[in-house]
């Protein structure tokens, strides 16, 4: 289940066996930090990844001419600048050469620029590919460099992680029982957890909408409130459920308040709407169909 999934340490995460460690100072740590901060790389790493990140990055200070990489070479290191300007050079059969524009007739021309928090490198690692580009430090600069098999087994992971933690839970949900495996890896890799604690609401009536929620585990009500302004209990949801479909479906606002109920804290896995409409194509119209039967009215009046 889930709940295992995540509490049992993932063999291949943690500090594993074939990842480096370097250790570091709290100075050096907050340096790499601020430096991956604006990388997309290392956006939705969870906090295990992240410190497997810091921990396999290696400190490298380069003077100024140096060519770290060069294209055609096979990829070693991802880099991240951490201060100082390297230049990006991409060689091509007849090419012509300005060196007024920074081009270097041995490198190539000149086709970018890397500065403090950007980084390069990672072409040849992601695709397994030769080096693009030739890269040569313009001034001395600092560098943090990550292995080749840390950056595959930390960063290329994480979208693998996502489909194993989610793979189990999908393949029960009866809404999705009609869907290819491959269509269920894709709903997985969008999928965002969150949690709500007792009398917390997920969604509210009346509000506009664009999530769609299954239950990972703990419960929930969906609560309907009159035109006397009392509430009432309309379904009681559990594991598996789903909720938040039909506005998504008729567009309208959400017409019921789900809440979370006691004494577990609820978990959700939402997914926004155009990721709904895309990856839910085939399951919509067993929704749509499935809404009398679910609240007592077709599509098309209120929505919860
Ligand atoms: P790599 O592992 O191939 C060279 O090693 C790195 O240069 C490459 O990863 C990128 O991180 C970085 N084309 C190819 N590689 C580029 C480019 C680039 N810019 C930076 N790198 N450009 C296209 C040129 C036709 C420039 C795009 C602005």
């Amino acid at each position: 289940t889930m709940e295992e999934d995540e509490t049992t340490p993932n063999p291949n995460s943690g500090s594993a066996s074939n990842m480096p460690s370097f250790p570091k100072t709290d100075e050096q740590m907050n340096r790499i930090k601020q430096a991956i901060k604006p990388n997309f790389l290392f956006r939705n790493l969870d906090e295990d990844q992240e410190v497997d990140v810091l921990a396999a990055m290696k400190e490298v200070t380069i003077a100024a001419g140096e060519m770290i990489i060069e294209q055609g070479a096979a990829g070693d290191y991802f880099y991240i600048v951490e201060n100082g300007t390297l230049d990006v050079f991409v060689k091509k059969d007849g090419q012509v050469i300005d060196p007024e524009k920074g081009d270097r007739p041995l490198l190539g021309k000149k086709v970018a620029s890397c500065k403090e928090g950007s980084s390069f490198g990672e072409l040849a690692l992601m695709h397994n590919a030769p080096r693009a580009a030739s890269i040569l430090s313009i001034t001395p600069c600092t560098l943090w460099a990550l292995d080749r098999v840390s950056f595959r087994t930390i960063l290329l992971d994480h979208t693998s992680r996502k489909r194993r933690l989610y793979e189990s839970f999908l393949s029960e949900v009866q809404i999705l029982a009609s869907l290819q495996p491959h269509e269920r890896a894709k709903i997985a890799d969008v999928l965002e957890s969150r949690t709500f604690s007792e009398g917390e609401d997920v969604i509210k009536q009346g509000e506009a909408g664009d999530d769609f929620f299954l239950i990972e585990s703990g419960s929930a009500v969906a609560i309907k409130k009159g035109d006397d302004g009392r509430e009432s209990v309309v379904k009681r949801l559990v594991k598996g459920d789903y909720f938040g479909e039909l506005a998504l479906l008729n567009r309208q606002t959400r017409a019921a308040t789900v809440r979370a109920e006691g004494p577990d804290n609820l978990k959700v896995a939402a997914l926004g709407e155009q990721a709904f409409t895309r990856l839910l194509g085939p399951v919509k119209d067993i929704m749509a169909r499935s809404v009398s039967e679910r609240y007592g009215f077709s599509t098309g009046r209120g929505s919860v």
